[in-house]
């Protein structure tokens, strides 16, 4: 084994949104990650890491990395083209379909993963200039439903203090495995030691989570938003609501009241498989905590009602008061504000809501692939894999397929990349400056840019030169312009340089769609070396400081006038770990509701919830006797940010967890074969028997299904990709979630 290099060297983790601060010791000749720590400088982390932190250079080295820019050729190949090439064909044939059929007929996808979110700023020079109008993530697949639900009831997206709180809910979430608040692990075991805390998790499966809960309520697959409604009922019908919070701090109680009164609770405890006093008897635990926090994900958020799961569960918080004190709910306060949660417009071809700017994810194919002159004729892909990660993979290739030009910006040749006609390699989040941007912290909220840990291989460039490039190309640029901004930093420096940005936008609003480029090209240049890639972050930095002064300031950054904001951007560049870029107190959070109220009444999910005792959820049947969660979180599952499968030190094959029982019946035993059939197709699978699993209810991980070279450079797939079984149309009503964890499926042994 190669020697390490003593130094320890600052960065982060990137396989979770949490971005934990991590350490690494690089081996002598600084190519490889040989040992890793815990960043005990990180505010937010303190030293904390999870198991898979420590495999984080199965990330950085990899036999399947592209090296040159690649072109799809008549066979369905690829050839390796030069950049000058690839920039100039791709910026003709983009502005061409710009020039035809107008620039909104361009999509663009992705734009950042879990810890790499610079692309996405720099990108927005390219859509603007080719007038690019829709776009989406992985966020319209799974939390633009809670967004939604959050800014009509509080203005914003809101977060939990776990850490403090008396009661923690986990609701279709095993952050066990998960995480989604810092020093997961760490917490649920405080959590569940601490006599006076009660941890509850509402999951169908026993997870490492629900081991340690307190109570532990084992809801029939896809049948929370009954249980919920049954909690919500059980407060209004025995009166259990906070009066005094609801008078002071809230409006629309009487339209809650109204449906809720009117529930019937005792078929709510039916069709959710929990018993009525069960449900009564937690609804009076919510009620009679001195705080509540909860935590809603995947399990819900991938299921039916799902838009409604986030109303009631808000509900039974909000109506009890648990918002905007210690042990609750906030809304968050971010640097480059993400889950807004606003509304706007619909996509072009079948009307789905646009929230937050993204289409719901699950449209796009069906957006392609039909005559409509509305129709996405070209793609740019960024940061994200949708042929795998994406209800109906095969449906995605053959939509990527039937674009006139697509374009995937990426660091392998993944799934989508093997259906683009061009490819372009970018550097790894290692060896760009690169940012955290899921702050979601409070009263305190950090931000993290990190520093590159290597020096990029020949032939691959940052995502932010790719977009200046194709900027060029498109003559996007004016010359003069970036001259000028160039001397203004020469001779005046940075506040020279500010005040001509801001005068020069305040003259044309326009310049905002190239800023992040023309930000790279000037100011980038000016920064330490290897942080040009963070230009970006001194735009939002301002807008920050604009924004919300008196929470920079008290975290301790000063600055007359715009000097704030220029600060903050030098406090967070030059911090050795993150930095904390706000500091509020819990009543502050009441400036950020619109009227300084919280809003109860959203007609249209009451509307749904006065529905529910008519419904008869029938999910399985008998052609598809069993519900399959087609994506669970493991011990080494990443989405697709590591492929190489000798990272998984566990569950190497990506197995099916089956209950014992159900198992036996159907003759599999472990590492047998099962064939799992859906709707939508058919794959096979390796079985593995777990009693965690409620009868009738299977799993297979997230992020398998992946094509890895062996040592023979020979192909190979690791287990099975979700998405082959899934369907588009199977997904919440209201914003498109789909249905991902409760897929109706049979199962068959395999001679
Ligand atoms: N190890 C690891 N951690 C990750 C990731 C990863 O790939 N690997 N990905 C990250 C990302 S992008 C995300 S979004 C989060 C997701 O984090 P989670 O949402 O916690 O992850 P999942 O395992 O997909 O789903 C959570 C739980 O939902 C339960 N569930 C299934 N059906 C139902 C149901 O009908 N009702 C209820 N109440 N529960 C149900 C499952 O049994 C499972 O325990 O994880 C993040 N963290
Ligand atoms: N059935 C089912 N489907 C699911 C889920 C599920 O539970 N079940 N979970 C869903 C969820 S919650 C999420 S968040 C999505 C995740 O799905 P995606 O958003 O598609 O994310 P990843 O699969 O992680 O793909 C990230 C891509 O970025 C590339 N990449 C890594 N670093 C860089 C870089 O620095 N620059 C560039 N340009 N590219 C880079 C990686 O190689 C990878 O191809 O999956 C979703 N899909
Ligand atoms: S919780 Fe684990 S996977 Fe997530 S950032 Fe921290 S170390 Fe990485
Ligand atoms: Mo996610």
């Amino acid at each position: 084994m190669a020697k390490s290099n003593a130094e320890w060297k600052s960065t982060a983790c990137i396989l979770c949104a949490l971005n934990c601060g991590v350490k690494v010791q690089l081996n002598e000749g600084g190519t490889q990650i040989m040992r890793t720590k815990g960043d005990e400088d990180h505010p937010a982390s303190q030293g904390y890491l999870c198991n898979k932190a420590s495999r984080l250079n199965f990330y950085q080295n990899r036999d399947d990395r592209l090296h040159t820019p690649m072109k799809r050729n008549a066979d369905g190949g690829y050839d390796a083209i030069d950049w000058d090439t690839a920039i100039s064909e791709i910026a003709a044939k983009l502005g061409a379909i710009r020039d035809e059929h107008g620039g909104d007929k361009i999509f663009y996808y992705g734009g950042g993963g879990q810890g790499n979110h610079l692309p996405g700023a720099y990108a927005s020079t390219t859509l603007g200039n080719l007038g690019v109008r829709y776009r989406s993530n992985a966020l319209a697949q799974e939390k633009t439903g809670e967004f939604w639900v959050a800014q009509r009831m509080f203005g914003g997206y809101n977060h939990a203090d776990f850490e403090h709180a008396q009661v923690i809910i986990f609701l279709g979430k095993n952050p066990w495995q998960s995480h989604g608040f810092h020093r997961a692990r760490a917490e649920i075991r405080d959590m569940a030691k601490d006599p006076n805390r009660t941890l509850i998790v509402i999951d169908p499966k026993r997870t490492e989570t629900a081991d340690l809960a307190d109570i532990h309520l084992a809801v029939k697959v896809g049948r929370d938003a009954w249980l919920l409604a049954g909690m919500v009922a059980t407060i209004i019908q025995e009166g259990l609501q906070d009066k005094a919070f609801i008078l002071e701090h809230t409006k629309g109680f009487g339209a809650v009241a109204k449906v809720f009164g009117q529930v019937d609770i005792a078929d709510c405890a039916a069709k959710a498989g929990i018993e009525e006093a069960v449900i009564r008897a937690t609804a009076r635990t919510i009620a009679g905590a001195s705080s509540v926090a909860v935590f809603e994900d995947l399990g819900v958020q991938m299921n039916r009602h799902s838009t409604l799961v986030s109303y009631l569960q808000r509900l039974t918080w909000t109506l009890t008061g648990n918002f905007a004190k210690p042990g609750t709910h906030y809304t968050v306060n971010g640097l480059g504000k993400m889950g807004s949660g606003r509304e706007g417009g619909t996509s072009p071809v079948s009307g789905g809501r646009i929230i937050d700017g993204l289409v719901p994810a699950h449209t796009i194919p069906d957006e392609i692939l039909t005559h409509h002159p509305n129709r996405y004729r070209a793609m740019i892909i960024e940061s994200g894999n949708p042929v795998h990660s994406l209800p109906d993979s095969p449906k995605w290739r053959e939509a990527m397929r039937a674009l006139d030009c697509s374009v995937v910006i990426d660091i392998a040749m993944t799934e989508t990349a093997q259906q683009a006609d061009y490819v372009l390699p970018a550097t790894t989040q290692f060896e760009k400056a690169e940012a955290t941007f899921f702050n979601f912290e409070f009263p305190e909220n950090y931000f993290h840019v990190r520093p590159p840990l290597f020096a990029p291989p020949e032939g691959v460039l940052d995502e932010a030169e790719i977009h200046a490039r194709l900027a060029g190309a498109l003559s996007a640029i004016p010359q003069g312009l970036e001259d000028e901004l160039n001397a203004a930093l020469a001779d005046g420096g940075r506040a020279a340089f500010r005040d001509l940005v801001f005068a020069k936008l305040a003259e044309d609003p326009t310049l905002s769609r190239i800023a992040p480029v023309l930000l790279y090209r000037t100011l980038g240049k000016t920064l330490p070396p290897g942080m040009q890639n963070a230009a970006a972050v001194w735009a939002i930095c301002h807008q920050h400081a604009m924004a919300s002064r008196t929470t920079v300031e008290a975290a301790g950054i000063a600055g007359e006038g715009m000097d704030l904001g220029e600060n903050l951007f030098d406090a967070i560049l030059q911090g050795p770990s993150a930095v904390i870029m706000s500091r509020e107190d819990w009543p502050d959070v009441w400036q950020r509701a619109p009227g300084g109220v919280l809003n109860f009444e959203l007609a249209d999910l009451l509307d749904a919830a006065a529905d529910l005792n008519d419904e008869n959820p029938r999910e399985a049947n008998d052609e598809y006797p069993f519900l399959l969660s087609a994506g669970e979180r493991r011990d080494f599952t990443a989405n697709t940010i590591i492929r190489n499968p000798a990272w998984r030190r566990k569950d190497k094959q990506g197995a099916l967890y089956i209950n014992p029982e159900d198992a036996a019946r159907l003759n599999l035993g472990d590492g047998s074969t099962a064939q799992i059939t859906t709707q939508r197709g058919a794959m096979q699978v390796v079985v593995e028997t777990n009693d965690r699993m409620q009868r009738g209810h299977i799993s297979l991980p997230n992020g398998l299904g992946l094509v890895y070279p062996d040592e023979n450079g020979e192909p190979i797939t690791t287990g099975t990709s979700p998405n082959e079984l899934t369907s588009a149309h199977m997904a919440d009503k209201f914003v498109g979630t789909p249905w991902h964890k409760s897929v109706p499926v049979r199962i068959e042994a395999v001679e």
